[in-house]
Order: structure tokens, then sequence, then C-alpha cells
């Protein structure tokens, strides 16, 4: 599935700029508010707040970022089956050993993720025609293989992922088919054997309320408990969208907890329609809140994941048309208002993430796109103030070119635009918006950052 993310790049364009948060103004408020990183947060309230993250991506402000504020890290995808050993018998450990190496190096956890799935296994594995026996051999040597690697390394692992169809029934997956429900108490016990230390979950999305699926997961973990067979832990993925944090989350959480396990959220994002917009982005702030302090409240929650920490490294715009924004940076690693929702559920003062009242602000987004260009809008908004004549400047991605522009003037050296007002829009009244248009040829083929427009 990683040819998923390699969308053409003009589409990764599009859906990357879709998602273009607001950017700056004339008063510019400050990156973080007081509050200690969200690891040291979390900290105190005995958590741990974790992010997925990309192993080729540890470097620079996305390192710097995942190394401050994260206690726990889990590989998105590079422990996954087809990530480590995508021909039989050849094994691929790089991406794993360095996020396991990076996370060494600045005091985190580590979550293995993940070891029995449906998805993502390799073409030799997932098309074989194996019996019971076989199958059941790969699966343990598999998990001997793997958790022993990293013996005494990680926190946890994710032994089993998504085993529930939506109505609590079983997956039919090439496990399930082969060896019944009981692949998941073998791969709990394999597990075990090979790191004792490690938590050993099962994990799920759309289990976050109480619902016929999280109450089938909530069976199986009582009648695994009932049989001695290890598990410590259910993950709650928490893929969720815009205003539609389950009300019933803390009481699942707790129903979870009083069987006897822990309960993580293990991947955690809170998708919205594009274009993101403030009142979006404030109900975000509300709902990332809501879930932390779900967690925060009962003892046995040990902490949050988010699946990505940027928008720039988020899987949803390549899966949910005309979603995206739904991690608590936005990308270019600024915390958005739902990173300072986190921060409050943390104990923290979770100020920051507002535009300062009195501020006119800019915000990219891009329309339409086509081969060879696209189409671009920036908005210009005041509240508590307004502009008599105004310029918006931003420095293109290489290979981008602006050719026509309509509601504004505007000129392009190198990568850097400006755009200035047209003879009849130059005012933008409090609590009013101007917005100018524009086509850009594009030429590139990596992917481009959203500029950051900014007004003078
Ligand atoms: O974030 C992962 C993305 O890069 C992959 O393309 C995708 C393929 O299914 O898997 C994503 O992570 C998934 C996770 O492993 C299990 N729960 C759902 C996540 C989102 O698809």
């Amino acid at each position: 599935m990683r040819t998923s993310r390699a969308l053409s790049s003009t589409a990764r364009l599009t859906a990357l700029a879709a998602g273009a948060a607001a950017a700056l103004t004339l008063a510019a408020p400050a990156a973080h508010a007081a509050d200690p990183p969200l690891r040291d947060l979390a900290a105190a309230q005995g958590k741990v707040i974790g992010t997925a993250v990309t192993g080729s991506k540890l470097t620079g402000t996305y390192g710097d970022t995942a190394a401050r504020e994260f206690s726990s890290l889990t590989p998105g995808n590079a422990m996954k089956w087809e990530s480590v050993e995508p021909t039989r018998g050849t094994y691929n450990w790089a991406e794993a050993d360095q996020i396991v190496d990076f996370a060494a190096a600045h005091g985190q956890q580590v979550r293995g993720h993940t070891l029995v799935w449906h998805s993502q296994n390799p073409g030799w594995l997932a098309d074989g025609s194996w019996t019971a026996a076989q199958l059941g051999q790969l699966l343990d040597d598999h998990i001997a293989t793997e958790v022993g690697r990293y013996k005494g390394r990680l926190a946890a692992w994710d032994v089993v992922n998504e085993p529930f169809n939506e109505d609590g029934t079983y997956r039919q997956t090439l496990w399930y088919n082969g060896l019944g429900t009981d692949y998941i108490a073998r791969a709990l016990t394999d597990a075990r054997a090979a790191d004792p230390a490690a938590k050993l979950y099962i994990n799920d999305y759309n289990v976050e309320g109480v619902n016929a699926k999280s109450t089938a997961l909530y069976n199986l973990v009582k009648s695994l408990k009932e049989r001695g067979v290890p598990i410590d832990g259910v993950g709650l993925q928490a893929h969720l969208i815009l205003g539609q944090v389950p009300s019933t989350l803390q009481q699942n959480i707790q129903r979870f907890a009083d069987l006897g396990v822990d309960v993580a959220l293990t991947e955690l994002d809170i998708r919205m329609q594009l274009p993101a917009d403030t009142t979006k982005l404030a109900q975000q702030k509300a709902d990332y809140q809501a879930v932390v302090a779900a967690c925060a409240a009962v003892t046995r929650c040990a902490g949050v994941t988010v699946w990505g920490f940027t928008d720039s490294d988020s899987w949803v715009p390549d899966v949910f048309q005309g979603y995206g924004a739904a991690t608590p940076y936005d990308e270019n690693y600024r915390p958005k208002p739902a990173y300072y929702g986190i921060a409050k559920a943390l104990g923290g003062s979770g100020d920051g993430g507002t535009p300062p009242a009195g501020a006119c602000t800019a915000s990219y987004s891009v329309v339409n796109q086509w081969n060879t260009g696209f189409t671009g809008q920036v908005r210009i908004s005041c509240s508590g103030a307004a502009l008599a004549n105004w310029k918006a400047s931003w420095t293109f991605g290489a290979g981008q070119r602006i050719s026509q522009a309509w509601n504004a003037t505007c000129a392009q050296t190198g990568a850097a635009v400006t755009c200035s007002n047209a003879s009849y829009n130059g005012t933008v009244p409090d609590g009013g918006s101007v917005t100018f248009g524009f086509n850009a040829t594009w030429s590139g083929s990596g992917e481009n950052p959203v500029p950051v427009v900014t007004l003078g």
C-alpha cells in the first residue's frame, strides 16, 4: 500500500495545499505559549504522548519536533510485514532500526506496529496458498523474528490489528480463514514468548465508543483473560471526524480498564473537510482536548498517540478526498489550535494558537489542479483591524510560476511572489475579507509545502 502514498505529485500538491491553514498577519502569534512541551505535560499526568513517524523524515524540524514534544514513537509503516520482509527470507530492518535508535537517543518509548494484519502484507505471503500448518508456522516465525529483534527495547506491540468487522463479526482475513479465531491467541502467545517485557495489544478502529464492534473486542479480551492468554491492552485507533468524538469514549475506556487491561489511543487524528478555517480549527481543538481528557481521566489509559503530528505527514488527504488538516501541526510545523487542546487536557494552560485580537490574516489554498498547473486562491481577512492597501507575499515551490492573476497584480522574482491589491479592492474592512486568485504552471516533481503568506 505504499503506492497509495505515491499519488501523482500534482495530486499530492493539491492534497497538501488544499489543507492550507491560515498564515500570517500583521501581528505574529507566538509559536508556543508558556506551556512546556507535550511530553513533559503528559509525564506529569503519568501519561505517554506519542506520534507515528516516518523514519526518513527524522531530521531537521520534523525530527526536532518529534523529539521535543513526544515521549513515544510508533513507526507508521516501517515495522509492517511488507516493510520488513518484502521477499521471503530477505529482511529489511533499516527504517525500523532507525526509529528505535532515534527513540532511544531521545528517551522515548516505541510502540511496535503491527505484527498480524490483513493489510500491507508482502505479495509472497498474501498471494500464497498455504495449509493451516504452513500459515501457523509463518505466523510463529514472523513474530519470533520481529519481536525477538527488538526484545527489551519496545514498550508495547500492536500484536493483532483490526480483527473485527463493523458489526462485531470477525473479519475474513488470511489469518482467520486459515487458522480460525485462534490465530489471535496464538499470536499473543508467540509475542509474549519472544519479549516478555513488551505490553501486548489488540488494536482496532471505530471501537472508541460503546458499539457493536467495541463490544466484540471487549468480549474477546474478556475471554482471552479468562483463558489465560497473554493480553495487556487494547488500542483504540481513533481516526475521528471533526465534531464527532463519541460521547461514550471515556465510558468505553473505563470498561476495558475494568477488565484488567491497559488502554491506549493509538492513532488519533481528527479530519475535516478542506479548506480549514478558524471555526473548524477551534472545533478541532475542542475535539482533541476531549479525546485526550478522556484518557487522562482513566488511570489505566496509558496515553495517546497521534497518527502523524503534522498535516504534511498524514494519510488522510490521500484516502479521504477533500478531507485533511487532521493533525495538531500544520504543514509548516506550526502548532495548530489542536496542539493547545492537547496541552490543556494534559494540565497545561492551552493558551495559544489563536490569532491575536486585531489582526489581518491570509490563507492560501489550491482550488484546482491539472497536469501542468494549478489555480490558487488567497483570502485576506481582518478582525479587529483593517487594511487600506495590501500586499501579500509568499515563496513558491521549485518549478512553480504564476501565469495569470485576478483581483490582484502579481509579480514573481525567482521563487518569490508578491501580489498587491487591484484598484478596487485595496480596503479590507474590520470583519471583512478580500479574495484574489491566480493560475500557475508547475513542472516540479516533488512535494511542495503550502506557502506561508505574509501581509505587508
Ligand atoms: O499511515 C499508514 C499509511 O502510510 C499507509 O499507506 C496505510 C495503508 O493502509 O496505513 C496507514 O496506517 C494505518 C495503520 O497502520 C492501521 N490503522 C489505519 C492506519 C491508516 O490507514
